[in-house]
Formats: structure tokens, sequence, C-alpha cells
């Protein structure tokens, strides 16, 4: 029989991406909040880690089922790692992503060094509070003005090292390739499939 997992997130981008990249795993069938209610968990934590396991544990906890969550940052070296752990409220408003951006370029105007990345934080929790963390990073630059009407939130801004284009101007399939969540979710998959074989009972 396969093994529930929840998706401890409640931004439907985040389910897209994590189910186009993790969906193929065989025995693991995830439950998102589109099909199952969690309570929603405050992100009071100082770091990524800290409300990756905040995310994880509280949904695992709450549901009785292993529940796998992520925290994601966009880091700008010029602003020495803002926003970071704050992303998401930058501008002051939850998920406001035209107000962040609009923030970020304005932080930036006359910058020249505009060298960023995106860092994610997987955290897979058991109900019995084991847990495992990975994390995926990719580098880039913040473009002069937004570009493109893919993917979410600073995706429009975010220029990958080695790319032209921001990450809101590619595909889905191009962003899932390479991203900062590809990354760790990747580097989780073993551990899930242990999770699917029940060599973590
Ligand atoms: P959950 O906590 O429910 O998972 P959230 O949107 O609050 O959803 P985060 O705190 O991890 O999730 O996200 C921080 C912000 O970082 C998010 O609101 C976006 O603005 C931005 N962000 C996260 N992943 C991104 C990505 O792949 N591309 C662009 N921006 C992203």
């Amino acid at each position: 029989m396969a093994r529930k997992v929840v998706l401890a997130t409640k931004n439907p981008h985040k389910v897209d991406e994590i189910l186009a990249i993790l969906g193929d795993i065989p025995g693991i069938e995830w439950l998102t909040f589109r099909d199952f209610p969690f309570p929603d968990v405050e992100e009071v934590g100082d770091t990524l880690e800290e409300n990756a396991i905040l995310k994880a544990t509280g949904v695992a906890r709450a549901t009785g089922l292993p529940a796998l969550a992520e925290d994601t940052g966009l880091e700008v070296e010029a602003l020495g790692g803002a926003p970071g752990v704050l992303s998401s409220r930058f501008a002051g408003v939850e998920k406001d992503y035209r107000a962040n951006n609009e923030k970020l370029l304005s932080l930036l105007r006359d910058e020249a060094n505009r060298t960023a990345r995106f860092r994610t934080v997987a955290v897979l929790a058991l109900p019995d509070g084991r847990t495992w963390m990975t994390e995926g990073v990719l580098q880039g630059q913040i473009a002069e003005a937004p570009r493109g009407a893919g993917g979410f939130g600073y995706d429009p801004l975010f220029i990958p090292a080695g790319e032209t284009r921001t990450l809101a101007e590619m595909a889905p399939e191009e962003k899932n390739e390479i991203s900062h969540r590809r990354r760790a979710l990747e580097a989780m998959r073993p551990i899930l499939e242990e999770l699917a074989r029940g060599s973590l009972d």
C-alpha cells in the first residue's frame, strides 16, 4: 500500500513544482492542502532551517502522517543576504509578489553588484519526531526590471547564472530542471524512497 505524505505548504505554486519534481516516487501518495486540511503553522523562526522544521514537524504532529515542508529565501549579496527568511513579507504584506519585487528593485537602484541566490531548505518530519533536512541553492543575478509571466514570487527578477532569461521567462519544466527547489528535493528523494520501502519504520 502506498505511504501517505503530506505536503506542508499552502502555496499552490510550490505544490505544483514539488509534485512535478517528486510526484513520480513509487509507493508515495502525496496529500496536499487541496485534498486534506491541516492547520497553518506560524513561521516565527529566524532562519529558513527553523521555519522548515516548524512547518514539517507541526503538520506531522497535527496529522499523524509524515510531512514534507520547505522554506525558501532570496539572498541578495548587496543587501547582506536580505530578504532571506523574510522573502514572503519583504514589503510588509505576506505574499504580495509585486510589492516585494518593486521594493527589491528600488533598494538595488544604482547598485552594480546584483549577485543573488535562491536557497531552499526542505525538511521531512515523521510523527514520531524524526526529521531529515536537505538544501538546494541556485546562483544568479537580479534583473534591472521584471520580465516574464511564469513562475511566482521573485522569478521575474531572477536570472540564473549562465542564463539570459529570468526564471519567469522559462517554461515550468525548465525552471524545475535547475531550480533551488529541485536541488533540495532531489537530495530528499533517497530518504522518501526509504520511507516508501518501509525502511524507516
Ligand atoms: P509556505 O510557507 O506555505 O510553504 P510561502 O509562500 O509562505 O509558502 P516561503 O516562506 O518559503 O513560502 O516563501 C518565501 C517567499 O519567497 C515566497 O512568498 C516567494 O515570494 C519567494 N519564493 C519562494 N520560492 C520561490 C521561487 O521558486 N521563485 C521565486 N520566488 C520564490
